[in-house]
């Protein structure tokens, strides 16, 4: 009896370390998948990706590998990165849909847009 109590329990352990895998890849856990962190580099006067598409709660890395300062900074006012100087990123979370043009502010013609779904 005892023994067989033991192999119900190392099915169960092998069917849900088996799973683990499956559910990561599965679209379902892709919909639900906790917040991701993206990256906009600036890089020779551009960001890029100049358009970035993201999901409710994901967090945007602006990092400035360029050799003058630049910011990004929301056409509508939502947002304004401080000024990065070459090497320094500035983070943001966009907790809801919407879209968002921006630019930098030092070079109005950067520009770019995150979309977020
Ligand atoms: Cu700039």
């Amino acid at each position: 009896m005892s023994s067989s109590m033991n192999r119900r329990a190392a099915l169960r352990l092998m069917a849900s370390s088996a799973a683990m895998p499956l559910l990561a890849t599965t679209a379902y856990a892709a919909a639900h998948a906790q917040p991701t962190t993206h990256t906009v580099t600036i890089m020779n006067m551009a960001f890029s990706p100049a358009n970035l598409t993201i999901k409710a709660g994901d967090t945007v890395i602006f990092k400035n590998e360029d050799r003058t300062p630049h910011d990004a900074t929301a056409n509508n006012g939502a947002f304004k990165t401080p000024r990065l100087s070459t090497g320094q990123s500035a983070q943001l979370t966009f907790p809801a849909a919407a879209t968002y043009g921006y630019i930098c502010s030092i070079h109005p013609r950067m520009t770019g847009s995150i979309t977020v779904t």
